[in-house]
């Protein structure tokens, strides 16, 4: 049945619900067979989530693209305000923006931006606070973990106590980003000023331990090996097991358009092929998360519809405006509509269903 005969015994495995382990996670990366590993993770997303396919009414919001962090694989960032592009909003802008999409059915907000030179912990919390009281029905997911890292820095309070005060002012759960790729190597490379790889996986506990629910990215298709996305995922699984706390895991397809690390290394970023097996492998190895999203910002379109075959469970959200990626030179799609993504989920012959961010269902279709 399957080209590469390895695969009939990771199947097996999967059918007896046994964990796949490290070697052979990063011997799936290997296979040629890509038709025989997203039969298999497949089987294992629609063992989990049967035919349905997740999506959600959302809208991001990056209240600023300052940063002192500056990693080489980032074009959203800018040193000053002298700076073209450079930006920073306030809460009336941010209540502005959010008030035509919370009357159009928007549910969440997610928020992530730059680790602003200037501004005070007290600066983030008001925009939570400020959401929270236009718009109390609206989910807030809020700050990744280098976010909660810097907030501690700049306050002198501990994690805990960061946690503690964003979610008193609003905060409903954490997304995923910032993660990157955990090693080592590949961070001094990319990402030399941000917290390390076992940082970020400190403060996910710690999110989690206080009841917070977050999501877990990686950011491949760049300098990393296979070894070293296995060895993120790795982390990502014995981290589940511990705490139970990650809802969705979310594969980062690499942009390289206007980053250092184009200038620098000449990086072309990913392949079809290549993204597809990303998915693939991580709904393979990931068997502790329920789902895998598919983030068609990234991915575009058509290939994250594919993707819904290879073992992803979610598009995301309308998103609406995203600008991490719009700046990296994905300039085609910025934005989705509703009928727009049934439309993808339907014709991939599955199930779409309108979640909350904690995938409650709001309506099917
Ligand atoms: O942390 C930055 C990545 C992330 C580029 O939790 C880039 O539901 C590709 O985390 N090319 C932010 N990626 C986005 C993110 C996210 C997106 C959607 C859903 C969720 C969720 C989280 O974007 C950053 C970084 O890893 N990123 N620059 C780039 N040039």
């Amino acid at each position: 049945m399957f080209s590469d005969s390895f695969l009939e015994k990771i199947f097996d495995k999967v059918k007896r619900g046994e964990r796949v382990t490290f070697d052979e996670g990063v011997r799936l990366f290997e296979t040629e067979d890509l038709i025989g590993l997203g039969y298999i993770a497949d089987f294992v997303n629609r063992k989990k989530n049967g035919n349905i396919v997740y999506f959600n009414i959302n809208r991001h919001i990056n209240p600023t693209n300052l940063c002192i962090n500056k990693c080489q694989f980032c074009a959203f960032y800018r040193n000053s305000l002298d700076e073209p592009g450079a930006y920073e909003m306030s809460v009336e802008q941010i209540i502005k923006t959010l008030k035509p999409e919370v009357e159009n059915g928007c549910k969440e907000v997610h928020i992530v931006g730059g680790l602003h030179p200037e501004w005070k912990f007290e600066d983030y919390l008001a925009i939570i606070r400020g959401i929270k009281e236009n718009f109390p029905e609206l989910h807030i997911k809020a700050f990744t973990c280098v976010e909660f890292d810097h907030f501690s820095r700049i306050s002198g309070l501990s994690i805990e106590e960061v946690i503690d005060k964003l979610k008193e002012a609003g905060l409903g759960s954490v997304p995923g980003g910032g993660a990157e790729v955990f090693s080592q190597r590949v961070r001094r490379i990319l990402c030399r000023n941000k917290i390390s790889g076992e940082r970020w996986l400190e403060i996910a506990e710690k999110i989690h331990q206080k009841g917070l629910k977050s999501n877990a990215t990686m950011l491949y298709g760049h300098i990393e090996t296979y070894e070293e996305r296995i060895d993120h995922l790795d982390r990502l699984r014995k981290l589940q097991d511990k705490t139970g706390g990650f809802n969705a895991f979310i594969p980062l397809s690499y942009h390289p358009e206007n980053t250092e690390l184009e200038k620098r290394l000449n990086i072309k970023g990913s392949t079809g092929i290549d993204d597809l097996k990303v998915i693939a492998v991580s709904r393979i190895f990931l068997d502790n998360f329920k789902h895998i999203k598919a983030y068609w910002v990234m991915l575009g379109k058509k290939l994250a519809q594919t993707a819904l075959w290879f073992g992803a469970n979610d598009l995301d959200g309308t998103v609406v405006e995203e600008t991490v990626t719009y700046m990296a030179g994905y300039k085609t799609e910025r934005k989705a509509t509703i009928p727009e993504i049934v439309n993808l989920i339907k014709t991939a012959k599955r199930k779409p269903v309108e979640r909350d961010t904690l995938y409650n269902t709001i309506r099917e279709y």
